[in-house]
């Protein structure tokens, strides 16, 4: 966000006061696209809302026409499918993740495939498996963005 002029910056200023001290100046917004009956997407939402993400929440009859459209590519996918900046985000990807796609242009989304336990939104018992998150490339190449647990 570029603040031009007097005006824009005091409007800036009230924002940071808004959000508080521990949240960044700038309120990401992000379209959550759903099954009705998914609960753990709703727990994702959440998540994302603990990490300071304004959420918009939308409910979806055909899943899978919305993450051909958004070039999700069916080995990346997973339940729930996010838009932000115009890049999907596919499945439980953690929020960190989430803001770094923000500043990789090269990449026209990120994923966490499938549903692996211990992801955000899974945390199931406290049992977690390891589980990656793969950047899909404009040239529809898969690239490691993390790795969890972190080695
Ligand atoms: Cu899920």
């Amino acid at each position: 966000m570029k603040a031009k002029g007097t005006g824009a910056r005091l409007g800036l200023l009230a924002a940071v006061f808004m959000v508080g001290s521990v949240q960044a100046a700038e309120v990401l917004t992000i379209d959550v696209h759903r099954d009705a009956n998914c609960g753990c997407c709703k727990q994702w939402i959440s998540h994302l809302q603990a990490n300071g993400f304004q959420v918009i929440d939308h409910v979806q009859d055909d899943m899978p026409a919305l993450k051909r459209m958004l070039g999700v590519a069916p080995r990346l996918a997973s339940c729930h499918t996010a838009v932000i900046d115009g890049k999907f985000v596919e499945g439980h990807v953690p929020a960190a993740q989430v803001k770094e796609l923000i500043k990789r242009d090269e990449l026209l989304g990120i994923a966490v495939p499938g549903m692996p336990a211990g992801s955000p939104g899974m945390e199931s018992g406290g049992v977690g498996q390891g589980y990656q998150v793969i950047g899909l490339t404009h040239g529809g190449a898969d690239q490691l963005v993390a790795e969890y647990p972190a080695r």
